[in-house]
């Protein structure tokens, strides 16, 4: 059998290597910073934090913590730490108003990251001799390119079918002889019973792996999809502030997902207080990223909710291993793939004359894809009345919507004062995507 490892010196490094080598970036990281990127030089020199101080992995928690709204706040380029002459790529997510969230990358970090993504489908069994099918959303979402490249490197025959036009999806996984799938795990389980619905059996299929990720997935629904196109699948996880897709993945024994070390250095804090936990405990998960130049980010944020676990893992990879995700602790809600802050949407309706502060977002999944309605109440009963003023209105507020949200949303215009009201915090989110599938 080969040897699932892509990189099998580094990902089996000792602890102790790693704690060097992690060091020896963690001081290259803060020292580039403060060279290359304003904002950094004035934070840290206000903390008072320098490369030279740091002395181990601890004092890491002198530097102050970076957020998404640093990011927005110097959009679109200025927390870039490379000339634009050194940048070769750039891709963007969803922020919590209008503006998205814009990341670069050097030739190093498009090198580095590869790295990353084929790691994670070599811990899977992925090979050059593999066909993948890459079911993402080519542009400026992370997800296609970062596998893309990775699997590219791996030597797999790498298939960009983007995301969408699900029949075709499923006739080119017959038809090219696909063997891994890429996809967030919700529209592998819709391809798959469109494509079972199109009479195309597994016999006829030869797939056998899937790389899974961009949004949490139940082991139910793991176990669906796994039985509903005879795959055997893993978890990958990562976010494009930091990189993209090749954070962090599941190897065989889905026991957790290995953190790229070498590239980045994982905490967990107390989200409420900041204060740093100790492993094995959960809370929101901090990430520096140790080597890259486009963005550097220093003690970024995640807002995802998860634990580290350092023993050595059965497959020999000895990269710290975070829990599936289990929650955000903001309102970030993920949408067919995409991020979606009831913020943005809720400053979409405020330049919206005629619609009310009052707003509720109703979240359904049918098919295994994600479907949003926005309820929105008018200000004049009057308008109920008048058929055409109330397309018109349902009308722009929709495509509003689409251009901040970059997803389709349903539009339902309802009477004044017919939501309900809080008298605490308002609870505008009503969940309904784990009921009845
Ligand atoms: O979703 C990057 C990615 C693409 C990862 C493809 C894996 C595969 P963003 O669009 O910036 O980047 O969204 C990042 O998505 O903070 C998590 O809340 C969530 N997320 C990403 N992967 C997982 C996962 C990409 N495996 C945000 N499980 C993150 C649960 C995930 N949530």
């Amino acid at each position: 059998m080969k040897e699932n490892f892509f990189q099998k010196d580094i990902e089996t490094m000792s602890r102790k290597q790693l704690d060097e080598l992690q060091l020896e970036r963690l001081k290259w990281i803060v020292d580039y910073s403060m060279r290359n990127v304003p904002f950094y030089a004035e934070r840290l020199t206000k903390a008072g934090v320098t490369a030279e101080k740091i002395k181990s992995l601890s004092d890491i928690q002198y530097i102050p913590f970076t957020t998404k709204d640093d990011i927005r706040d110097n959009y679109p380029y200025g927390l870039f730490g490379a000339k634009m002459k050194d940048i070769v790529r750039i891709h963007a997510s969803s922020g919590t108003t209008g503006k998205p969230t814009v990341v670069g990358y050097t030739k190093n970090d498009i090198n580095n990251w590869s790295d990353c993504v084929a790691r994670l489908s070599a811990a899977v069994g992925v090979t050059d001799e593999d066909v993948a099918q890459i079911s993402f959303g080519y542009g400026l979402f992370t997800g296609a390119l970062g596998l893309h490249y990775g699997l590219e490197k791996l030597g797999c025959a790498v298939i960009p079918v983007s995301s969408g036009n699900t029949e075709k999806q499923a006739m080119l996984l017959k038809d090219f002889g696909t063997t891994v799938l890429i996809s967030t795990p919700s529209y592998a389980m819709y391809m798959s019973e469109v494509a079972h619905d199109m009479g195309i059996t597994n016999d006829e299929l030869k797939l056998r792996i899937g790389l899974f990720g961009s949004e949490g997935c139940t082991m139910e629904l793991r176990d669906k999809i796994e039985k509903g196109f005879g795959l055997f699948s893993t978890d990958n996880y990562g976010m494009s502030e930091l990189m993209g897709p090749g954070v962090s993945g599941e190897c065989v024994e889905r026991n957790g997902l290995h953190f790229a070390e070498d590239h980045f250095l994982p905490e967990i804090i107390n989200s409420n207080t900041g204060e740093k936990l100790a492993a094995g405990e959960e809370g929101e998960l901090v990430v520096t990223t140790l080597t890259k130049e486009g963005i550097p980010m220093l003690r970024y944020r995640t807002k995802d909710i998860t634990k580290l676990n350092y023993d050595t893992c059965k497959c020999g990879r000895t990269h710290c291993r975070m829990e599936k995700v289990g929650g955000r602790a903001d309102d970030m809600l993920k949408i067919r793939g995409v991020n979606v802050f009831p913020s943005q949407i809720e400053s979409v309706l405020a330049q919206i004359e005629g619609i009310s502060p009052h707003y509720e977002l109703v979240l359904t999944r049918k098919n295994y894809t994600d479907y949003l309605e926005v309820r929105i109440e008018l200000v004049d009963t009057n308008l109920l009345e008048n058929y055409g003023q109330l397309e018109e209105l349902r009308n722009l507020a929709v495509a509003k919507l689409k251009t901040v949200l970059g997803i389709s949303a349903k539009v339902t215009l309802v009477a004044p004062r017919s939501l309900k009201r809080y008298e605490g915090k308002a609870r505008r989110i009503v969940d309904r995507r784990n009921e009845g599938q």
